[in-house]
């Protein structure tokens, strides 16, 4: 097992995000990587890929707006973090408009993910970061790596950011191994969301498989993906799996769904696995609603371990930030 960290992801902060129509302080803290680095071994530094992956991923024009968007905020006479406040409705006339408002909601899905000056240096290391940690695993030096990616990625889709994500760190990744070579990749998302951009991403794309199980999204957010019967489409019909739960679940109904997800893992044939993994299955996690205990995570990691893949761990949410370094050694002990 490798690690890998890059320290520029704490560039990122938010100061607040709206909540049910009122501010509170952004959950997505640089205070959650520093908690993970501080209750694992050193982690290695990220080495720069550049560009060139991340564009196999997300549109051109999405990174160009994403790297400019807080100096356009800027330059527009704005206080404090960007944020969009108006969205182009589904099925609209794709218009291309240059002011900041209209390019905020046309790249975006929702307004509780600030744009502050130091997101894009800290994006653009998250995916430096799962690259960094994919490399070895690419050239069979070693079996299992731990990329601590902040902020979050697998909300953020093409084209969209969202849900606290803004490049899909796990989704470059996948791509960069089918790129080196792996002819069929999987994602198996164990963070208590639905991984919306990873599922776009790949929802046509017969070679990434992309499982998730995350709480049901007629309570939950991202409330608009994530449903049981999204499984893939055109050529990736039936390479995308759903298993929403209840809010309240517990490790046995969690191990089962992970059982399942496994179970279509294996039929699929993959010869890499990326694991989304957020640690906000936790019981005490403050935005989430399952009832996982610290004492469970090297269960569930020891099940996807015996797939016996090359795996890559990403790491997605997890806001219990007393308890997430304990929660995420917890995770990977289970590999070991
Ligand atoms: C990111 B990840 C706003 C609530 C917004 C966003 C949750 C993003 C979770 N009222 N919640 O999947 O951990
Ligand atoms: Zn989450």
């Amino acid at each position: 097992m490798i690690g890998v960290f890059a320290r520029e992801q704490l560039a990122h902060r938010p100061a607040r995000e709206m909540h049910n129509g009122a501010w509170i302080k952004h959950a997505e803290t640089a205070a959650r990587a520093e908690a993970i680095v501080a209750a694992l071994p050193p982690l290695a530094p990220a080495r720069d890929f550049g560009l060139g992956p991340i564009l196999r991923v997300h549109a051109a024009e999405y990174v160009d707006f994403l790297r400019d968007a807080f100096a356009l905020w800027q330059a527009a006479g704005r206080e404090g973090d960007a944020l969009p406040y108006v969205w182009p409705v589904v099925g609209r006339r794709p218009l291309k408009l240059s002011r900041i408002d209209a390019l905020l909601g046309r790249f975006s899905f929702d307004a509780a993910t600030p744009i502050a000056p130091g997101t894009w240096e800290a994006a653009y290391w998250g995916t430096q970061t799962a690259l960094t940690a994919l490399a070895p695993l690419l050239d069979g030096s070693v079996r299992t790596s731990f990329a601590l990616c902040r902020p979050p990625g697998h909300h953020a889709g093409s084209d969209y950011f969202g849900g606290y994500c803004y490049l899909n760190s796990a989704a470059i990744a996948a791509r960069a191994a089918r790129d080196a070579g792996h002819a069929r990749v999987a994602v198996v998302d164990i963070d208590y969301h639905h991984g919306n951009g990873t599922q776009d991403i790949f929802g046509a794309d017969p070679s990434v498989f992309y499982a998730s199980i995350h709480a049901d999204p007629a309570t939950d957010y991202p409330f608009y993906w994530g449903h049981a019967d999204e499984a893939g489409e055109g050529a990736g019909a039936g390479t995308t799996l759903n298993l929403p739960l209840p809010r309240g679940t517990g490790i046995t109904p969690y191990l089962a769904a992970l059982d399942t997800a496994l179970a279509a893992l294996k039929t699929y044939d993959p010869s890499l696995l990326v694991v989304s993994f957020g640690a906000d299955t936790f019981a005490g996690d403050p935005i989430s609603g399952f009832a996982l205990a610290t004492a469970d995570y090297p269960a569930v990691a020891a099940r996807i371990a015996s797939l016996s893949l090359p795996t890559l761990v990403v790491m997605e949410g997890g806001y219990a930030t007393a308890e997430l370094g304990d929660n995420v050694a917890a995770f990977l002990s289970g590999f070991a």
